[in-house]
């Protein structure tokens, strides 16, 4: 890719930059192999359920071992997938900045493999699952079989995952929205905008007077909102901003 996708406006800013705020969605992962909700246009689906029915919370309360079903299938396909060069460049940006917020809608915890610390996961993580009653939670191991009892309580383990219609893990979205408002440089990264409160974290962003820059190959509900778009894969996009901008000694003080 070429580095002229980056702007010298961008590069300025990214160089300068004292907050900076990245926010991902499935795009980001779409190289490392996982499936898009929307790629290609069409909404995922499993077994003929628009993904935002067997992801929801009414589906938890109507047929648990459904969604249980659809999860389990989603951490087969992550069990051999890794991070991309955008997971990678990504995880080194704290050094970049005097402070660095990293905020996902993914909950394929690829970012933390790649070496991100302290990442905002709006939606929860698919490698865990938690107690439909009590706090109770449990590290779901790869290859290991899962449990699905509540060691506590005694109930039903679910995915501990934000469903459609479910709140986000409490202060979860209020640490972000602070965050996207102290930033001066703000990146989205690989979602479609659509699904809220995530989306509006951009609008917060830019509203505080960050530079917003999007990177997706294909245009979205946020791109006439950004001072520039970069339509292109993130994972050749992002690595050039550590090729290109070279670091400057003030920032990376965290
Ligand atoms: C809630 C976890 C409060 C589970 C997910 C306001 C307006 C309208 C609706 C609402 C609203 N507020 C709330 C709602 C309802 C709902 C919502 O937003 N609905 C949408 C569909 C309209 N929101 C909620 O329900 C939220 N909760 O509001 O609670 C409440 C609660 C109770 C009562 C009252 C209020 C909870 C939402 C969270 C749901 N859980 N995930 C799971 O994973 O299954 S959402 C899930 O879908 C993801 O986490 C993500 O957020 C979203 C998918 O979007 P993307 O990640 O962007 O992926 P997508 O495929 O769409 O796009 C990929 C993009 O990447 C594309 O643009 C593509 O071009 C690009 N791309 C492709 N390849 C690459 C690339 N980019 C870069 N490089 C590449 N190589
Ligand atoms: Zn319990």
């Amino acid at each position: 890719m070429k580095t002229a996708a980056i702007s010298s406006e961008l590069r300025a800013r990214f160089a300068q930059a004292s907050h900076a705020l990245v926010l991902t969605g499935a795009g980001v992962s779409a190289e490392s192999g996982v499936p898009t909700f929307r790629g290609g246009g069409n909404s995922a689906a499993w077994k003929g359920m628009p993904f935002d029915v067997i992801s929801s919370a009414e589906m938890v309360q109507r047929n648990l071992p459904a969604v249980w079903e659809w999860f389990d299938y989603r951490r087969g396909i992550l069990e051999s997938l890794k991070p991309n060069p955008a997971h990678l460049e990504i995880a080194q940006w704290p050094k970049r900045f005097r402070e660095f917020t990293l905020v996902t809608q993914n909950v394929d915890g690829l970012h933390q493999q790649a070496g991100s610390l302290n990442v905002v996961e709006l939606h929860g993580n698919i490698w865990s699952a938690r107690c439909v009653k009590c706090e109770f939670r449990s590290q779901i191991i790869s290859g290991v079989a899962r449990e699905d009892t509540c060691l506590e309580c005694g109930e039903r383990l679910r995915p501990d995952v934000v469903l459609f219609g479910e709140m986000l893990p409490p202060g979860a979205f209020e640490h972000a929205a602070l965050k996207a408002s102290q930033s001066d440089l703000c990146f989205v990264v690989g979602t479609s905008a659509l699904v809220y409160p995530a989306a509006s974290l951009p609008e917060i962003a830019k509203n505080s007077g960050a530079y917003l820059c999007e990177i997706n190959p294909e245009r979205t509900g946020l791109s006439s909102l950004c001072d520039e778009v970069i339509n292109g894969p993130a994972g050749e996009i992002i690595p050039l901003f550590g090729e290109i901008i070279p670091q400057t000694i003030s920032a990376g003080q965290t």
